[in-house]
């Protein structure tokens, strides 16, 4: 798939914008209050809310003109040529696990490719756990399922803290040496009518180690109407979710704190539908 063991090698250089030497310079990427790019803090919506044990920076990476022009173009090299080569890899390999998703469900993959192809972007979020001295107070990120239609997430360090949702408990995932997780979103949920579900994951601190991911969040482009496929709506299987532009999609989930897949129950058109699966 174009991931040599080299480049994988170079590209695991860890994202330098946490180490504590850089403070100063990270300011120039801080976060405002109307901009939820850059250097800061995932969801954070209001002064009342409680803050996840983290810091974050995020940025959109596809399509290039969608970049903040104070973000990726102005980190430093070789920082900013990593990413823009990582940034593109991922989104190659993103096209492959759709392409590989489209046969699962048996549809024409010119249809995942119309919606995601050429303007379908992507955004990286880079999380830095800090070790807590009271691990069990504080959560690193809270329980959600990534809004988008799939993450490729890379950990470092083989430091465990990821944790899905699974049988109605918390299970570790294994950090693996040169391995990525795949996590389907809620956009891939209701392209697929309920047949792919999101996974509900949350990520936890550790006494003593930090933790640092890097999360490559895939969606379809901003021109794109989201629903159902209608190839997977039969009279057996009606729409379960409401049809909207990606715009106003996008529009709605930063107005909103993380908090499980409340988003998704949002866009649900029957709740009390019985699973297929
Ligand atoms: O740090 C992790 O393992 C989880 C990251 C994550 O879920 C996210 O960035 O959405």
């Amino acid at each position: 798939m174009g991931l040599t063991r080299n480049w994988w090698r170079n590209s695991r250089q860890k994202p330098k914008i946490f180490s504590t030497c850089q403070w100063k310079k990270r300011k120039r990427y801080w976060q405002t209050s109307t901009e939820v790019e850059g250097f800061g803090q995932a969801f954070a919506v209001s002064e009342e809310q409680k803050l996840d044990w983290a810091d974050i920076f995020y940025l959109t990476t596809q399509p290039k003109h969608l970049r903040k022009p104070n973000l990726l173009p102005m980190l430093p090299l070789p920082y900013r040529d990593t990413l823009e080569s990582y940034s593109l890899e991922l989104q190659n390999l993103a096209m492959n696990i759709l392409d590989c998703m489209s046969k699962a469900l048996n549809i024409d993959n010119g249809i995942m490719k119309a919606v995601f192809e050429n303007e379908g972007t992507q955004s990286l979020r880079m999380n830095y756990y800090p070790q807590c001295p009271q691990p069990d107070k504080v959560i690193g990120l809270t329980p959600h399922s990534d809004s988008v239609a799939v993450t490729i997430l890379l950990q470092f360090d083989e430091t465990e803290g990821l944790q899905i949702m699974k049988d109605k408990k918390w299970v570790p995932v294994k950090s693996l040496p040169d391995a990525f997780v795949v996590n389907i979103g809620d956009i891939m949920e209701i392209l697929s009518n309920g047949m792919y579900k999101s996974i509900l994951h949350r990520a936890v601190v550790d006494e003593t180690k930090a933790r640092i991911s890097v999360a490559a969040f895939h969606n379809p482009a901003l021109d794109k109407e989201i629903g159902p496929i209608p190839d997977l709506v039969t009279p057996g299987t009606p729409a379960r979710f409401r049809s909207t532009s990606m715009i106003d999609y996008m529009k709605q989930l930063f107005t909103r704190v993380l908090d499980g897949k409340s988003y998704l129950d949002y866009m649900r058109i029957n709740e009390n539908a019985t699973s297929w699966n």
